[in-house]
């Protein structure tokens, strides 16, 4: 008989990665991909779908979707953090890096943060350095086409910080010299946003 339950024998666990070492503090491991937007799905049509790259600029850059599938195409393995404390390890995202869309547009050496833009309005704001170093413009998840209400066709995945930051149906990236709050971020939510570090709520704002 199997054991019930997660019960298993030590020789069947040892291959696995140590719980702690993958999952941040306070989270919970999912199987399950939950659906976590604020309002609703956005209607978008590839046919007018529009990204636009945008502010500190030298040269603004607007692709629609057949100009943004020609670019080079690239696949990350990563984990996904909400702070709603589940945590869906190993998923597979394929699309275009941050790095090679926003490198076309020319960032001004003024350019420190960014605004991602969203169909429905959503926004939110990362340093420019890490969305250069590890974000990815998704179009593809676990093999699949995102689904209408995980962002297609296309989502921002920045996979340090708590999920909010991993903006769903993103049009617009927008390069700033300051630092601004997006959507989250106003309503009381970490700037900063360290699944690792458990930066939640908005201890920055009371230091
Ligand atoms: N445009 C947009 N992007 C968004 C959100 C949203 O409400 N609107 N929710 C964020 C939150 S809180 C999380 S946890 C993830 C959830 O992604 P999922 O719905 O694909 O699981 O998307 C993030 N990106
Ligand atoms: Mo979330």
């Amino acid at each position: 008989m199997e054991p019930q339950f997660g019960l298993k024998r030590p020789d069947q666990v040892k291959a696995a990665p140590a719980q702690g070492e993958r999952v941040p503090p306070g989270q919970f491991l999912s199987k399950k991909f939950p659906v976590l937007t604020y309002g609703s799905t956005p209607k978008v049509d590839l046919k007018s779908w529009k990204i636009r790259v945008f502010g500190l600029v030298e040269q603004e850059v607007e692709l629609n979707w057949d100009q943004f599938s020609k670019l080079e195409w690239v696949r990350m393995t990563a984990d996904f953090h909400c702070v709603t404390q589940w945590s869906s390890l190993d998923n597979t995202w394929e699309g275009v890096t941050f790095a090679s869309l926003v490198g076309l547009a020319k960032p001004l050496p003024q350019a420190n943060f960014v605004m991602a833009h969203c169909f429905g309005n959503y926004t939110t704001n990362i340093p420019l350095e890490v969305a250069l170093d590890e974000g990815l413009l998704a179009h593809r998840q676990n093999g699949e086409e995102l689904g209408r209400d995980h962002g297609w066709p296309l989502r921002l995945i920045v996979p340090s910080r708590y999920a909010w930051k991993s903006a769903k149906w993103i049009n617009g990236i927008e390069l700033m010299a300051e630092d601004s709050p997006g959507f989250w971020e106003q309503r009381g939510y970490s700037n900063s946003a360290d699944p690792w570090k458990e930066e939640r709520f908005w201890p920055e704002l009371r230091r």
